[in-house]
């Protein structure tokens, strides 16, 4: 298959791509280097040292002798030059991982806010608008995230997209319906993935497109099956207080012996997958394309659930690690329950790999390898969801 990976050089898009392209591919990769550029504005650096995008691309040929092509494309402002790529390339998959994905990051001020809806609503439009102009017919995969749900469960596992609804009608009838399941974003990042839902539906609905919407959870870990076959190769790994994710920021703590920062009492429950079964389920995902007329459809990409209280505690027993409870500078519930459907995708043949299983190599071989290269002073979370959160931090 001719696959285009937009976002291919980012955390989950780069091992993607490398996966892609050892099952046999045509992987074409498209990124405008922003995530690299954010680095430069937040002065911190991912703890692996990640090579550029051309000595990356030049590393797989020596590995596997396989050649990948790189475009420099803003997907999100340079519609031209995207549409060309599509007519050029005639791929038979999109993969859109081509987003501004920390929520801190798109909190932290007005300017934030507005890059990141200007960048990933613009980015997911401009994607679609493009297929159909080409003319070709592709099938769109977007990463998507578990966030659109919001992370209640009013008592029921959140179904993979779609809510059967009981509506009565004007005439006393009772009729069932599915319905989006009802969007609820707890930062301006994961309103533009809601927002993201309803341009799919609506391109779906209009010209046809063949798309699936992979809501994943917090991906974990760093390294794949390909990713560690040369150092050149290395995925990135973010610690800091804006694109850090929480299981690596503790893994990454407890390597450099920096007490772990749970956000208030811990009681937030959220999903998980490891990046070796993110690019696992982006596989199946491309080799099981919806047919044409079927709604978009949707994948819960999540392995396993953990309140963040008890993943520190994991890694305290593990690694003898110690915990501080900080002032949560999100807005956000203290405590909720959390249960996933995932059944589609283990039905297409995930075989998770499991936090128990994966934890302390983690440690040992990334966290602990790289910990010199760690700036601490980069660790706290200083983006705060209100004023008011802010104002009682200096307190
Ligand atoms: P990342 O920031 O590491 O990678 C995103 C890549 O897209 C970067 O290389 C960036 O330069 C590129 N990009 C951004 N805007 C672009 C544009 N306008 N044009 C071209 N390239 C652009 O993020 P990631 O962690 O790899 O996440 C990838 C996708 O997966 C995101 O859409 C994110 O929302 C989703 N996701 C990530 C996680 C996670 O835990 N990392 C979890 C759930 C969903
Ligand atoms: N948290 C801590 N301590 C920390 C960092 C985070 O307690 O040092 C808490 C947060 O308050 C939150 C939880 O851990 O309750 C998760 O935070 P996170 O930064 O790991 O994850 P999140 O902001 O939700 O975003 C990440 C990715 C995003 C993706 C999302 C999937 O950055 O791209 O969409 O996970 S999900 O959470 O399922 O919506």
């Amino acid at each position: 298959m001719r696959v285009l990976v937009i976002g291919g050089d980012g955390f989950c898009g780069w091992p993607t791509a490398l996966h892609l392209s050892n099952v046999g591919h045509d992987v074409t990769i498209v990124d405008n280097l922003s995530r690299r550029k954010i680095d430069i504005e937040l002065e911190v650096e991912s703890l692996t040292p990640i090579k550029p995008v051309s000595q990356r691309i030049a590393a797989w040929k020596d590995v596997s002798g396989k050649q990948m092509r790189f475009e420099h494309i803003d997907v999100a402002k340079n519609y031209a030059r995207l549409l060309n790529l599509i007519k050029d390339v005639r791929p038979d998959s999109i993969v859109h991982f081509a987003e501004q994905r920390a929520a801190p990051y798109s909190m932290k001020s007005s300017f934030h806010k507005r890059y990141t809806v200007d960048n990933n609503i613009n980015a997911t439009n401009n994607i679609l608008a493009a297929i159909v102009e080409s003319g070709i017919d592709p099938h769109l995969v977007h990463l998507g995230t578990m966030g659109v749900y919001g992370y209640g469960t009013a008592g029921m596992k959140i179904p993979e997209g779609y809510l059967p609804v009981i509506i009565k009608t004007d005439d006393g009838q009772e009729i069932t319906q599915e319905i989006l399941y009802p969007a609820n974003p707890g930062s301006i990042y994961h309103m533009t993935k809601t927002q993201d839902q309803l341009l799919f539906a609506f391109y779906n609905k209009n010209d046809g497109l063949k798309v699936t919407d992979l809501h994943q959870g917090i991906v974990w870990g760093t390294q794949t099956e390909e990713t560690k076959k040369d150092e050149r190769l290395i995925n990135r790994f973010d610690y800091d207080g804006d694109y850090g994710t929480v299981l690596n920021r503790f893994l990454m703590q407890a390597a450099v012996g920096y007490p772990m920062t749970v956000h208030g009492t811990g009681g937030q429950t959220r999903a998980f997958i490891h990046i070796q079964d993110t690019v696992r389920c982006i596989e199946l995902a491309i080799e099981t394309p919806p047919q044409h007329g079927e709604r978009v459809r949707i994948l819960n990409q999540m392995t396993e659930t953990h309140r963040v209280r008890d993943l520190a505690k994991m890694v305290v027993e593990k690694t003898g690690a110690t915990i501080e409870y900080v002032n949560n500078p999100r807005k956000e519930d203290a405590e909720n329950d959390l249960h996933v459907e995932n059944e589609r995708l283990l039905g297409l043949g995930l075989t998770p790999i499991t936090l128990e299983e994966g934890l302390l190599e983690e440690v040992t071989e990334i966290a602990r390898k790289y910990a010199d290269r760690c700036d601490l002073t980069k660790i706290p979370c200083v983006s705060y969801w209100t004023d008011a959160q802010e104002e009682s931090s200096k307190k």
